[in-house]
């Protein structure tokens, strides 16, 4: 599925046309379906006269020799759609540029109306075990609609596009749904690791939805994530160098016409994004800056024209027309024409002829996914001889190293790069083409479609596990016997949220007498060791459990811990620092200042913002932008901020409850029953921590990895009652 079909239909005066459609999209993906087999569903172009015989004979011909499958779009959806909120809205914010963008309700209508009527040529289409693959910013709602109408196809994303940095993407109207949109599906996949990152800061930042680096869990459905640069069909391009007559004849040409010249080429769409102004004013400058250069270097800029009903677009042509004839008419002379501008689409036989004639291939994106220019370039260069002048800023920078780096916005600097990339002594042009020509032939288009589909295959195939994983209701008789039955027993219990409900203000909680009997039971078991972990402070925990014998103490999520044999506390590992405070303290305060209702609680190891008090949304919104801010300062620290019920808490990243639980392992061995309950994201460690045959025990909704749930404290207060009692009558109810 993407927005366009490789083949794109125009109505001129004699009827209808087909054209290949332009773009790195059609370019990469018609190969490999090609060679893969699949069909493919998307718009056809031109959709007036839906009823035209003539263009109706076209469409089934494309399906026929093609597997292309066209869908038709009402003529202002089509518009409000892809002119409108495709290109005037996601396109400028995707690609950093939130100044341009323009925003109409009525286009995103348009949009969303143009993803359903995507879903429905799919659902039409669909047959079970089918792999569905959406393409680009174009379908961002579709994995959704999807997921609604099919509940078990397996749908994969690929952006194609970058992901804007967090900072900007927020300004996108409409990001909620979009994010939501993308949630629909099994596998989804961007350019760069890079992109992927941001991908997930924004789900956390905008939706409050966490991630780990790989994956995340939406209910019982897993959602992979992961980054696939895309490649190229190396041998469409080097394939045409030899045996292809039009290219020879073409390539003949080219070398006759430019004898004596160096060749900078640059071949883009015609696009804000790819820099071609910033690159007419930078070649100026080159030519202005080294007379030696005149009459000896030529630049050949490819511009193939694109999205020409959209004003920028317009202007960007004009803007680029004006900067030709300016360096043209002061810049060159009778004999010499420096720059020649091309500005229509070329065939691939005349493009070949033009990347093996290129001693210097110059990509100057201010921004851009991949950037297919840059390696197609390489592949046609297989005897080393070439230079690749490569933006920073474009996806491919990521993997193509070899390059030679600029910053497209720096004028000087990048001059003086094209300076060197022509100098370059033959020993370091070849060494570095060579490798990224084998890089390139090697991270071919086909190999990054086999590992999509490989990895959209995975995805589906975890859901099964992960829906053997739900947790099962707790049947406290089951635990009860098997409690009765074992002779070495470990109890590890968190204490807010799972023996009492949650208060407004944390030292409303203290425990109810109720409590204190249950926990002085089962702790005087010779046979149990009853451990209370706990996020409270150790000077808390004192207070209201310290006379209680036997009892195990962990305070602070497992940063100090006070065994029943001691009579004193110790940190889980010496030498704790707390030195960062005073740094983390004011950014706090400054949230506090933000929130009313919030406020910080100070531990020995942590600090903690609590905003159970603050207006939901608002106080959730803003613990989305602490965590996201606190990430990207601690990230080189051994701090992190966590999440916990309506608070953040920066710790260490060790001082956590599994790491607590893993030394009471130590410290207890060979237990023949293990039991754990506790209500949020601290106690998931506890339960990752202990034996598959441990009785773990999530308390509340949510997700988790526990194997059985409780409804509240009330029900595992229940439960340890039956525990506890064992013979005995011990009331749990508070009086
Ligand atoms: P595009 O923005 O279209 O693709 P790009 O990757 O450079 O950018 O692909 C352009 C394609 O069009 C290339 O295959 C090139 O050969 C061809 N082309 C360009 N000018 C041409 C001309 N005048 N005549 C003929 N052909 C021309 C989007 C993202 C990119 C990402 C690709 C693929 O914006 O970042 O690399 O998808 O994922």
């Amino acid at each position: 599925m993407s927005n366009r079909l490789p083949l794109t239909l125009k109505k001129t005066k004699e009827g209808w046309d087909t054209v290949r459609s332009s773009g790195g999209l059609a370019s990469a993906m018609n190969p490999l379906l090609a060679k893969t087999g699949g069909d493919w569903i998307g718009w056809a172009g031109d959709n007036e006269g839906e009823d035209d015989r003539e263009r109706r004979a076209i469409l089934s011909q494309w399906t026929e020799t093609d597997h292309c499958f066209a869908v038709d779009l009402p003529k202002e959806v089509a518009a409000g759609f892809y002119e409108g909120y495709a290109n005037q809205t996601l396109w400028p914010v995707f690609h950093n540029f939130p100044s341009r963008l323009m925003f109409d309700a009525k286009q995103w209508d348009a949009y969303a109306e143009a993803n359903r009527i995507f879903c429905e040529a799919v659902v039409r289409r669909y047959r079970p075990n089918d792999l569905i693959w959406v393409h680009d910013y174009h379908l961002m709602l579709l994995p959704q609609l999807l997921r609604a109408k099919l509940p078990d196809a397996a749908v994969g994303f690929f952006l194609h596009i970058p992901f804007p940095s967090s900072e900007i993407f927020p300004v996108l109207p409409r990001r909620e749904e979009l994010l939501e949109g993308l949630l629909g599906a099994d596998l989804l996949a961007f350019q760069t690791h890079g992109h992927l990152q941001q991908f997930r800061t924004a789900l956390l930042r905008v939706l409050g939805v966490e991630s780990k680096i790989a994956e995340l869990a939406l209910g019982s459905r897993p959602i992979r994530l992961e980054a696939l640069p895309i490649g190229i069909a190396p041998e469409e391009y080097s394939g045409l160098l030899n045996g292809d007559e039009k290219a020879a004849q073409q390539y003949g040409e080219w070398v006759k016409r430019y004898q004596g010249r160096k060749v900078l080429l640059a071949v883009d769409r015609l696009d804000y994004t790819k820099g071609v102004p910033e690159r007419l004013r930078a070649y100026a400058h080159l030519l202005r800056s080294s007379p030696e250069l005149k009459e000896k270097v030529i630049l050949i800029q490819i511009a193939v024209p694109t999205r020409e009903g959209i004003d920028t677009y317009q202007n960007l042509r004009t803007e680029v027309n004006r900067l030709v004839g300016e360096i043209n008419g002061t810049l060159g002379t009778p004999e010499w024409t420096p720059l020649v501008y091309i500005n229509r689409s070329i065939d691939r036989s005349e493009l070949v002829g033009l990347y093996q004639l290129a001693d210097v291939c110059w990509v100057g994106s201010l921004r851009d996914g991949m950037n297919l220019v840059a390696k197609e370039y390489v592949a046609c260069k297989s005897e080393g001889d070439g230079v690749l002048v490569l933006s920073e800023f474009a996806g491919a920078a990521a993997e193509m190293g070899e390059a030679l780096l600029i910053n497209p916005y720096d004028e000087q600097r990048t001059a003086a790069t094209i300076r060197r990339a022509l100098a370059l002594d033959e020993r370091e042009r070849r060494l570095r083409m060579t490798a990224l020509n084998h890089r390139v032939l090697r991270n071919d288009v086909f190999r990054w479609g086999e590992r999509f589909l490989t990895s959209l295959e995975d995805a589906v195939s975890e859901r099964g596990r992960y829906i053997d994983r739900q947790p099962q209701r707790l049947r406290p008789e089951e635990v009860s016997y098997a409690y009765r039955h074992a002779r070495r027993r470990l109890l590890v219990v968190d204490y807010d949220g799972t023996l009492v409900p949650f208060t407004n203000w944390p030292w409303q909680a203290a425990p109810p007498a109720a409590v204190i009997e249950l926990l002085t039971v089962l702790a005087a078991e010779p046979e149990n060791l009853l451990v209370l972990v706990s996020g409270r402070s150790a000077q808390i925990l004192e207070r209201w459990f310290g006379e209680i014998r036997g009892l195990c103490l962990v305070a602070e999520h497992g940063a100090e811990i006070k065994t029943p044999a001691s009579s004193s506390w110790e940190p889980l590992r010496p030498q704790l620092s707390t030195e960062w405070k005073p740094t983390v303290m004011p950014i706090l305060e400054h949230f506090v200042d933000r929130t009313p209702g919030s406020f910080i609680e100070e531990k020995k190891y942590a600090l903690v913002w609590h905003y159970r008090m603050a207006e939901p949304e608002f106080g959730e919104w803003l613990a989305n932008e602490l965590v996201s801010m606190l990430e990207a300062m601690l990230a080189e620290t051994e701090l992190r901020a966590f999440r916990g019920e309506k608070s953040i808490e920066v710790k260490p990243v060790w001082a956590n409850k599994g790491e607590a639980v893993g030394r009471l392992l130590r410290d207890f061995p060979g237990p023949d029953f293990i039991f754990a309950a506790g209500d949020d994201r601290t106690d998931e460690d506890v339960f990752a921590r202990l034996p598959s045959n441990a009785w773990t025990v999530h308390v509340g909704g949510g997700s988790t990895r526990a194997a059985y749930v409780v409804d509240d404290f009330q029900v595992l207060r229940r439960v340890l009652g039956l525990l506890a009692n064992a013979g005995k009558n011990i009331s749990v109810e508070d009086s």
